[in-house]
């Protein structure tokens, strides 16, 4: 079959090595016949590149030699911030989850060997406030997306950025690709709704569709919102004396934290798979939000008690209280595992904050 690309047997494309090398993975290598007029480097279509997991699924890829084309929702300002560095080594083009068309019209143009939908309104506090367009974005988002591929790309293979908030009220401890949901959240059962039609597609359409079940994962690029960098930014801003109090909701509530930076690995990974499957990404260790503070303010030489002030009106209408990862499955037949340890993850993420307000008041 003669593609965009390079001559392909039906059921092969470009891949790359586990190595790194931009050509195909072992398990491919002897079905793919190289165009001796062209190297064709693997491409990669990514939604949400300009979120904190666009950004450094990104840079994987572009180090393991793909080409990156990530889609841009139109905005009136331009929100590059987290895609600066990279920005002429990949290719932007404008799309939205609630446009069937842009997304079937960039996956025609583009033809993309991997889809990683990374797109979604992600914040749960926000699920309850906008409750239906979370449901349009973040489940009905999937199907387009899914369609679009069905239609225009169907041998791209497809990943979807599945959570762990879909365990909600957890009905096992820990938390396993076979543990039933039960999700407490608007933005919970968007993400089940579109865990499950990746499952169906898979099912239907024999397309290489896989769910990431990722649990938190958290860095300096870490949107302000979610409470990891609402505290390590807080930190600094009261370590050079910008304010003195940080509001807060639940400390109770335990979270599997890892690095974005490492879990991105384990979703191209996926993709490498002969068989398209589901994993639970996780580091396998719990941390409450009151320890998090701790750790936090500790590593600025802070004493977290004299700053954190608990707010109610922070408390969600039903909370996710507890949880933690299995991720053998993924180290089984993925060989991943978390590189970062949630210690080394706060510190960097507090120095980084240190750094930034310092430099912003410069
Ligand atoms: P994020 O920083 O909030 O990024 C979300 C991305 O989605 C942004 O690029 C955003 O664009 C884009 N987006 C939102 N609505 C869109 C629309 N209608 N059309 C096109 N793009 C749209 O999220 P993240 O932390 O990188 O997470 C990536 C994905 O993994 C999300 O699906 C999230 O739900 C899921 N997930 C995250 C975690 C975690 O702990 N981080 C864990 C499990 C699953 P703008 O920049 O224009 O807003
Ligand atoms: O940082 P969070 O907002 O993350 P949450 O709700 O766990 O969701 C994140 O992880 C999911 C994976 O499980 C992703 F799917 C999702 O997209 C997102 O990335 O809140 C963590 C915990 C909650 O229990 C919350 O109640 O922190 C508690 N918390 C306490 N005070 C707070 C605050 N959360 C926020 N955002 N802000 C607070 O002031």
């Amino acid at each position: 079959m003669l593609t965009a690309r390079g001559t392909l047997t039906p059921t092969t494309r470009p891949g790359v090595t586990a190595a790194g090398a931009p050509r195909q993975a072992p398990a491919r290598v002897g079905s793919w016949r190289p165009n001796l007029l062209e190297v064709a480097r693997p491409r990669a279509f990514i939604t949400g590149i300009t979120g904190q997991d666009g950004s450094y699924l990104a840079e994987l890829l572009l180090s393991r030699g793909y080409e990156v084309v990530g889609m841009v929702r139109r905005t009136s300002t331009i929100n590059f911030e987290r895609l600066a560095h990279i920005l002429d080594r990949i290719t932007i083009v404008s799309g939205d989850l609630m446009d069937e068309a842009s997304l079937a019209r960039l996956l025609q143009q583009h033809r993309p060997d991997e889809v990683y939908n990374l797109a979604a309104q992600s914040f749960v506090h926000t699920s309850w406030e906008q409750a239906l367009l979370t449901g349009d974005a973040t489940a009905l988002g999937v199907t387009r997306v899914l369609e679009a591929v069905r239609l225009v790309a169907p041998e791209a293979r497809f990943y979807q950025a599945s959570s762990s908030e879909m365990f909600g009220k957890v009905l096992e401890v820990p938390q396993r690709e076979s543990t039933p949901f039960y999700p407490r959240s608007p933005y919970g059962v968007a993400k089940v709704y579109g865990h499950w039609i990746t499952v169906n597609y898979r099912e239907s359409y024999g397309m290489h569709a896989s769910n990431g079940i990722l649990f938190n994962h958290e860095s300096p690029r870490r949107g302000l919102e979610f409470v990891s960098r609402k505290i390590t930014h807080a930190v600094a801003r009261i370590k050079h004396g910008l304010t003195d109090k940080l509001l807060l909701g639940n400390l109770d509530a335990r979270r599997d934290w890892g690095f974005a930076g490492d879990y991105v690995d384990a979703m191209w990974r996926m993709l490498q798979q002969d068989q398209p499957d589901d994993y639970v990404v996780a580091t396998g260790t719990t941390t409450s939000v009151r320890h998090l503070c701790e750790l936090a303010f500790s590593a600025a030489d802070l004493d977290w008690q004299s700053h954190v002030v608990q707010d109610p009106q922070l408390m969600r209408p039903a909370e996710v209280d507890l949880l933690i990862g299995d991720a053998s499955k993924a180290k089984r037949v993925l060989g991943w595992e978390a590189a970062t340890s949630f210690e080394q993850l706060i510190e960097k993420m507090v120095r980084a904050d240190l750094d930034l307000v310092a430099h912003q008041l410069r």
